[in-house]
């Protein structure tokens, strides 16, 4: 698309020989390990249309990078292989289109590569995403004699011309494709016409146009109701103009789309922005990076106009900052510009603020929802080798988990070693080796570990005093109530408490008291999640009550509650697909199932099977060398969080037995 937009005058791939690299990858492990890591903006101008564009990585442990572009993109093109069709990646891909509502067209990619199959992977968008796929386009030729293809609404076929594709030549449908470019054109029709009144009057009366087909289609696709489908291949640079087209005639301008916000002086009253550069300024910061230049934040601007000096106000904290520097991105190069309009995404220096943020012209106090934010799964603990390594360490990390939400960094309560969390072994690993790279920082890491957590399952009644007399003032405080799962909060607290029989001034300290507990879980040190505290009585001195003695009541009361309340360790299931020819199916799923996987469903198609199982994450180390040797390196599987979910009893004490064992070898 950069090519044909003259956006760059050279085509690379991602691990091309010439060691270029394309342009979105930018990053030297990127090109390395041939995979997007990190999204990346850009923008061009197609036929006079401008196309802000941020190409995400399809990899699932860089899921934030794929949620928060589409949190703030308006349209998405869902790219597939012609051969493997929809994938599990596709799948997350897809959810997360659905959870932001944005409206796309899917590409068919790949269709040089023997055994593509165009047709079969838009049946696959229908039985595999349940959406309604409407088929462009034709392929003239497939495989080594992929040609271009035959549009279904010119009824013209479309090849190229030049080193790169760059001369589109149009011609009649060929003479052996006419009976199927008949059939395709009115099962295309058929299925816009659905959505569209003028449409089907036009089809009765024999006067169908480019135009209404084009009409139809376009607020069909803008509505959620069709997807359509076009097709080529990236490689052989065929389609990707008319892809441009695509993104153009059917994906929505910004002034389509309802973008809506909360009055947070109104009590949060729902309001809906208006994509007209003569409004006050609201924008969204959607991505942060720390920079040799200070903070980099991107912006999707939704109303007004943004210009360089201006003055904004962060929603969050009230802040007014001045916009020192604004740039739109090309990749890694940016370009400065003055202003930049509603519809825009460009990117500006120097404020400092979280990925998440609104900001605004300081007239409203208007805030936009954020972006869904998974939970980390896996973690390890990271030690510096030296010093220097160190500092260099505690920078990086500052600055990976500043960027990234669902990188976390802690310490282990015990040991104080630096623990690091993320979506899976390829997360923490690009992490891990940027901080050589990129901060001299040379750590060494233990293996992963699963990232438990604990909760109660029981209803259990409290009722402690703390109580201690040292020489001078004493300190003195009691508290009652009860402990109870709690499904809708990681932790909420319920204060019932009337006629003062604890003081108001000292509930907030009860609060922090029982909060405090909650990093550490008595049977395995992880997290606790899922507790409901009702305090309901309690007592308090005139002179020895404090906020302290009330934090430490609420700290004993935990103590002596939580292990009454049965309380149970809980594990990160991973929905899990793996994928490979049928003659494996039967150790494809032999695998999960001595993996402690719950099979959901086997499918079986042209000789592939996909099996779709959830298996604990802990049992999930290891597993690509083990499916490698049973399927002669023929399978593939992708793994994503799918919930949290209690440890078989048995292996739930091992858990405990060890976690003393080590307990009891740190204080020895
Ligand atoms: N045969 C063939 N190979 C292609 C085509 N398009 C891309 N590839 C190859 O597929 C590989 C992956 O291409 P990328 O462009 O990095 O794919 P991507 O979707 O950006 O991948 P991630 O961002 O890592 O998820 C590269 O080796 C490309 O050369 C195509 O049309 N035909
Ligand atoms: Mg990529």
């Amino acid at each position: 698309m950069l090519f044909y937009t003259k956006r760059i005058y050279a085509i690379h791939d991602v691990k091309g020989k010439d060691g270029v690299g394309a342009k979105m990858d930018s990053m030297e492990l990127e090109r390395e390990r041939g995979i997007t890591i990190q999204s990346a903006a850009t923008h061009c101008v197609w036929n006079g249309h401008h196309i802000n564009i941020i190409d995400t990585p399809g990899h699932v442990d860089f899921t934030i990078e794929v949620e928060r572009a589409l949190r703030v993109l308006d349209g998405a093109v869902l790219v597939l292989c012609a051969v493997a069709g929809v994938q599990s990646q596709s799948l997350t891909v897809d959810r997360q289109m659905r959870r932001y509502g944005v409206p796309r067209i899917a590409f068919v990619n790949k269709c040089d590569r023997s055994g593509a199959n165009p047709l079969r992977v838009k049946e696959q968008l229908r039985e595999k995403l349940n959406l309604n796929p409407v088929l462009l386009q034709l392929p003239i030729g497939l495989e080594d004699k992929f040609e271009g293809v035959v549009d279904l609404i010119r009824q013209k076929a479309y090849r190229h011309e030049g080193p790169n594709g760059e001369t589109i030549v149009e011609g009649p449908i060929p003479l052996d494709m006419r009976e199927a470019v008949v059939a395709a054109r009115e099962e295309m029709l058929d299925a816009i016409s659905m959505f569209s009144d003028a449409l089907t009057e036009a089809i009765l009366e024999e006067r169908v146009t480019e135009e209404i087909i084009i009409t139809a289609l376009r607020k069909a696709t803008i509505n959620l109701q069709v997807a359509p489908v076009m097709m080529g291949s990236a490689y052989k640079n065929k389609g990707v103009q008319l892809l441009l087209d695509g993104v153009n005639a059917y994906l929505p301008h910004p002034g389509e789309v309802v973008n809506r916000g909360v009055d947070l002086d109104k009590d949060e009253a729902e309001i809906v922005l208006e994509s007209r550069p003569d409004k006050p300024l609201v924008m969204l910061a959607f991505k942060l990076e720390e920079g040799r230049y200070g903070q980099l934040s991107y912006l999707r601007v939704y109303q007004g106009t943004l210009t360089k000096g201006a003055e904004i106000t962060n929603t969050r904290t009230g802040k007014r900052h001045k916009v020192g520097r604004l740039v739109r991105m090309h990749a890694d190069e940016m370009e400065e510009i003055a202003e930049s309009l509603c519809g825009d995404i460009v990117a500006m220096f120097g404020v400092d603020c979280n990925s998440g943020d609104t900001f605004t012209d300081g007239t409203m106090n208007f805030a936009m929802s954020s972006m869904f934010v998974p939970e980390p799964v896996i973690s390890l603990t990271v030690t510096p080798k030296d010093n220097k390594s160190q500092n260099n360490m505690s920078k990086a990390l500052r600055r990976f988990t500043k960027e990234d939400p669902t990188f976390r960094v802690g310490a282990d309560p015990e040991t104080g070693e630096t623990v690091i969390s993320g979506m899976g072994e390829l997360h923490i690993d690009v992490y891990v080796e940027r901080m050589k790279r990129e901060y001299q920082a040379e750590v060494v890491t233990s293996p992963p570990r699963v990232a438990y957590r604990e909760t109660i399952t029981r209803r259990v009644e409290f009722s402690y005093t703390h109580k201690k007399q040292t020489g001078g003032s004493g300190q003195y405080g009691r508290v009652a109530g009860y402990m109870e799962p709690w499904t809708d909060a990681p932790y909420r607290f319920d204060d019932q408490i009337v006629g003062g029989a604890i003081p108001r001034e000292f509930i907030a300290a009860v609060d922090k008291g029982f909060h405090s507990m909650l990093t550490k879980g008595a049977l395995v040190g992880a997290p606790i999640t899922g507790v409901s505290i009702t305090i309901n009585d309690g007592a308090s001195h005139p002179v020895d009550s404090s906020d302290i003695a009330f934090q430490e009541a609420a700290r004993g009361a935990w103590r002596e509650t939580y292990q009454k309340a049965h309380p149970q360790i809980l594990e990160p299931l991973m929905k899990t697909v793996v994928e490979g020819p049928s003659v494996f199916q039967g150790g494809m799923v032999g695998l999960l199932m001595q993996r402690r996987g719950i099979i959901i469903g086997t499918t079986e198609a042209d000789g592939f099977s996909r099996v779709e199982a959830d298996v604990p994450l802990s049992e999930m180390f290891g597993f690509s060398t083990a499916l490698r040797s049973a399927t002669q390196g023929k399978a593939e599987f992708t793994m994503e969080f799918a919930r949290y979910a209690p440890v078989p009893s048995a292996l739930a004490e091992e858990l405990v037995e060890k976690y003393k064992k080590e307990q009891s070898k740190k204080t020895k």
